[in-house]
């Protein structure tokens, strides 16, 4: 086991997300690896978490005032051992090769839990979409599709959202792959409802991350009614995670972006969340104003010189980190402790530190992984495709139904995996167990390719 880190580590030196992605599932499967030799011998983990196809290209691109930049973009080809690669693009400027990785690497064994036929992939650039024109950001997406096109299909490589990237990328980068190919396809999902989108899709993430956690407290007979609860992020994820846990009678007291964050003690209802969706989905404001218009509200301004963020300190039932990697730290995670917090579910993907993730596990609180919890998201899109190939649409009722049975499934099978290997309760083995054995299982019948 030790081997393959350090071969990973030599070989990727300085890739420091995905060799924290990587560490975390490799501790998690060697009781899978000692109770199946055939594992070693065919050399499964060298094979997983080497990607099968690495695209990285330039996105020349010209702004309104006629400067010419040029970002890098990329496209991660992880593995198709149980489907074509499925995953998001982000468009961030912290984006590089490591995170990029990291979250394809992930997205493999999150997509083979939802029990639908994906592979797992990722892309995106170090472009950042924030404070750009519509017109800047089209140019960039048609220049980054005029280079992904030739790479991606419907049948090939389907990528969606992720940081950055929500319905007018998708849009803009739909419409370039339609004029390059000359075919109207199911290449990406979140598409627009009036264009092959499907009913759900922007809220699944949120609304599958909140089913988990209700999953999670009915194993200890809770309900979210009356849960204080802190979220982070403000948008796509965080938007519907805050309208299921208002729906479920929970109240969410913090929002946050990458200026800083809100502590709404009266806890945001569906009014203030109306309000947060038009400022960041069509003004695309900062989460700031939220206090200009809710006045007895508190905005304290993101400080990296911290050693913590002060959004984890407040007291709360439950916590739903929906920013970004490593967003959570070991300080962050002994402040929720020590305030009490039942249970931590991931929205985002890897939110939370090595560290503060044994402090979750030793305390015994309820905690999910990111590539169990935020699930909904790419199952729903696995429904988006499932719809476009038979050319027809379901309902909202019963595309949400079917999440909500995916989500209970993943829960069920982290709970499963987990007992079956000796550590009962660990949803974070249970998740690398489950999704590993299938994506391994699906490599070994199709030989060494
Ligand atoms: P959005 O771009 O809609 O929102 C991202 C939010 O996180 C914004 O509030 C943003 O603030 C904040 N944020 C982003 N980067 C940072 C950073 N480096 N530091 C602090 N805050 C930051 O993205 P999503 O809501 O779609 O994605 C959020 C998370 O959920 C990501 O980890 C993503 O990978 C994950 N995810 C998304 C899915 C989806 O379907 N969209 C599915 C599964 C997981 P600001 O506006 O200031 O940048
Ligand atoms: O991290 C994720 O699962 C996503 N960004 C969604 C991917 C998708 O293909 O819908």
């Amino acid at each position: 086991m030790k081997d393959i880190l350090d071969v990973i580590r030599g070989r990727d030196a300085g890739e420091i997300e995905f060799h924290q992605a990587v560490q975390e599932v490799v501790e998690s499967v060697k009781p899978v690896l000692d109770r199946n030799p055939e594992f070693r011998q065919t050399a499964v983990l060298e094979r997983i978490t080497e990607p099968e196809r690495v695209i990285m290209f330039r996105v020349p691109w010209m702004d309104d005032q006629g400067n010419v930049w040029v970002n890098r973009g990329f496209r991660i080809e992880m593995n198709s051992a149980i489907g074509p690669y499925k995953g998001g693009l982000r468009f961030h400027p912290s984006v590089t090769l490591s995170i990029l990785k990291f979250l394809a690497f992930e997205q493999t064994f999150k997509n083979a839990l939802t029990t639908l036929s994906m592979g797992g992939g990722k892309g995106g650039s170090d472009f950042d979409p924030k404070g750009k024109s519509d017109n800047e950001v089209m140019r960039f997406c048609q220049s980054f599709m005029a280079e992904l096109f030739r790479h991606i299909g419907p049948n090939t490589d389907i990528p969606a959202g992720d940081i950055g990237v929500g319905a007018r990328e998708i849009g803009f980068l739909f419409g370039m792959y339609k004029k390059l190919r000359n075919e109207f396809t199911g290449v990406l999902t979140g598409k627009s409802l009036g264009w092959g989108g499907s009913l759900v899709r922007p809220e699944a993430t949120g609304y599958g991350c909140v089913y988990f956690a209700q999953e999670m407290l009915a194993s200890r007979s809770e309900t979210l009614e009356g849960k204080t609860c802190l979220v982070s992020g403000s948008g796509n994820v965080a938007q519907y995670t805050v309208e299921k846990i208002i729906e479920l009678g929970g109240k969410v007291v913090t929002l946050s972006d990458s200026s800083g964050y809100i502590y709404d003690e009266e806890g945001i209802d569906k009014g203030k969340l109306d309000f947060v969706k038009r400022l960041k989905n069509v003004r695309r404001g900062r989460i700031q104003e939220y206090v200009d218009k809710y006045s007895e509200t508190v905005y304290t301004e993101a400080d990296s010189t911290l050693d913590h963020n002060p959004l984890w300190d407040h007291w709360a039932h439950c916590a739903f980190p929906c920013a970004t990697q490593n967003e959570i730290n070991e300080n962050d995670a002994y402040h929720l402790i020590n305030q009490g917090i039942k249970l931590v579910c991931e929205g985002a993907n890897m939110p939370c530190t090595p560290g503060a993730v044994d402090i979750f596990q030793d305390k015994k609180i309820l905690y999910a992984p990111g590539k169990a919890a935020n699930a909904g998201g790419v199952a729903v899109s696995g429904l988006e495709m499932a719809q476009n190939s038979m050319r027809l649409n379901w309902t909202r009722q019963e595309v949400d139904d079917r999440l909500q049975v995916i989500m209970k499934s993943i829960h069920q099978t982290c709970l499963d995996a987990a007992a079956e290997y000796g550590v009962p309760g660990d949803y974070l083995a249970g998740a690398n167990i489950a999704g590993f054995v299938k994506v391994v299982n699906a490599m070994l019948d199709q030989g060494l390719v």
